[in-house]
């Protein structure tokens, strides 16, 4: 399975990250990482502008969230076909600083899944425990409840990526061991294995996310179920995201 490398740059990017990933894009031109599919989530404003810098290569662009109608009276919202409008390809739903920030249930994860593919998007469903509930021993509760809540019947391996990133590893400089990683993605995949079936669940991308760095991508990476990595810092500098991407190579 060729594995993913997402950046999701969050609500960053407005100075040096366009410039940066013109960087990245002439790395990879000079010295290409087959082995591994690229991809970059900026935030929707930003869609158009990345489109341009990435023009003719195959690095892929992502969006970070959608509604999940097509169009109405939504204030500020920003539907699926308007993100494929804008040249993305794949949507981030349910990352944890929008299940926390703006109390997005598991329902609601579901129907921007269902959304995306509407659309014609891959949808990146993420899920991932809290520091207390990693604490308090609920990790693979939580992740069973999230995944059957948020995964749409529809869910296919060709149509959606799942992320695991633990709460209390995002932007903290914390990881799980190895092992843990490799516990909790084997149980991912056996949860997603009774919801869609082997065949499904054997071919779908569990991306591990939470604190990835240069210093320790080969150790998560390579983690058996591990099938690729979901940014977020370390995407904004070319240097650091080329980094993680060649550890594929
Ligand atoms: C987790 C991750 C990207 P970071 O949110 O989705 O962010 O790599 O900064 O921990």
């Amino acid at each position: 399975m060729r594995p993913l490398v997402a950046g999701n740059w969050k609500m960053n990017g407005l100075d040096s990250a366009l410039a940066e990933l013109g960087a990245l894009r002439q790395r990879l031109a000079q010295a290409p990482v087959p082995e591994a599919e690229i991809m970059v989530c900026p935030p929707a404003t930003l869609l158009a502008r990345a489109r341009e810098v990435l023009a003719g290569s195959d690095i892929e662009l992502g969006a970070q969230d959608c509604h999940p109608l097509v169009s109405g009276a939504h204030t500020g919202d920003i539907s699926a076909e308007m993100l494929a409008d804008a040249g993305a390809t794949a949507v981030i739903v349910g990352h944890s600083e929008r299940r926390i920030d703006h109390g997005e249930p598991d329902s609601l994860v579901n129907a921007k899944a269902l959304a995306a593919y509407r659309a014609g998007l891959t949808a990146i469903i993420c899920i991932g425990e809290t520091e207390a509930q990693h604490r308090d021993g609920e990790t693979l509760d939580v992740l069973k409840r999230q995944l059957r809540g948020s995964v749409p019947e529809e869910a296919r391996a060709a149509n959606t990526v799942i992320a695991y990133e633990p709460v209390w590893a995002i932007g903290s400089g914390l990881t799980p061991t190895p092992a843990d990683v490799a516990e909790v993605h084997g149980f991912i995949r056996g949860v997603l294995s009774q919801l869609l079936g082997q065949n499904e669940s054997g071919a779908m991308r569990l991306l591990y996310g939470g604190s990835v760095k240069p210093a320790n991508a080969a150790e998560l990476l390579f983690v058996p179920d591990v099938n690729g990595a979901l940014v977020g810092g370390a995407s904004l500098k070319a240097d650091d995201f080329y980094a993680i991407i060649e550890v594929y190579r």
